[in-house]
């Protein structure tokens, strides 16, 4: 099924200039860019994509990371494309997450982990509205769309 969801190249990843290679990972891995833009997230944003750690230990230092410099806005589609980019991220803390995931390969931190992805459908949904508008998201066909899907599954 053809789903989008939101990504953020977060502070560390534009600092440690890896923002190619993730990218390039989504493009290699078939998902395609309807949107991408960047931003310098500010403290009203963050506090409304990080309302649930709000009063959490971290959320402080999180929301300062994050406001460190201008972070990679990216909405990517394709078949299942919540589930695929959250496994190709690996798990939040970068020092756990498995080798060959983004996290387990380019972060050793529970905090600079390289990436957001959203976490399902619903809050995909709600992210990209939170940072897109609706005319920043293009709609287009990648040339090898037959070499990544089947007939029926396009
Ligand atoms: P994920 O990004 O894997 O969905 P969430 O939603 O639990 O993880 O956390 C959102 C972000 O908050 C993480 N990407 C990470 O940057 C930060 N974070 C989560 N837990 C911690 C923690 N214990 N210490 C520091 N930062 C954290």
């Amino acid at each position: 099924m053809k789903e989008r969801t939101l990504v953020i190249l977060k502070p560390d990843a534009v600092n440690r200039t890896i923002v190619g290679e993730i990218i390039h990972r989504f493009e290699a891995k078939g998902l395609k860019i309807t949107g991408m833009k960047m931003t310098h997230l500010d403290e009203d944003i963050l506090g409304e994509h990080y309302s649930h750690h709000k009063g959490k230990p971290f959320y402080k230092g999180l929301v300062k990371f994050m406001m460190h410099c201008p972070s990679l806005l990216v909405v990517l589609e394709g078949n299942h494309a919540v589930d695929v980019v959250r496994k190709l991220a690996g798990e939040t803390h970068g020092a756990k997450a498995a080798p060959g995931t983004i996290r387990g390969d380019y972060s050793l931190s529970n905090q600079c982990n390289a990436l957001h992805a959203s976490d399902s459908i619903e809050s995909a949904k709600i992210e990209i509205k939170r940072f897109f508008r609706d005319n920043e998201l293009f709609d287009y066909s990648r040339i090898d769309t037959e070499m990544i899907y089947a007939e029926d599954e396009r």
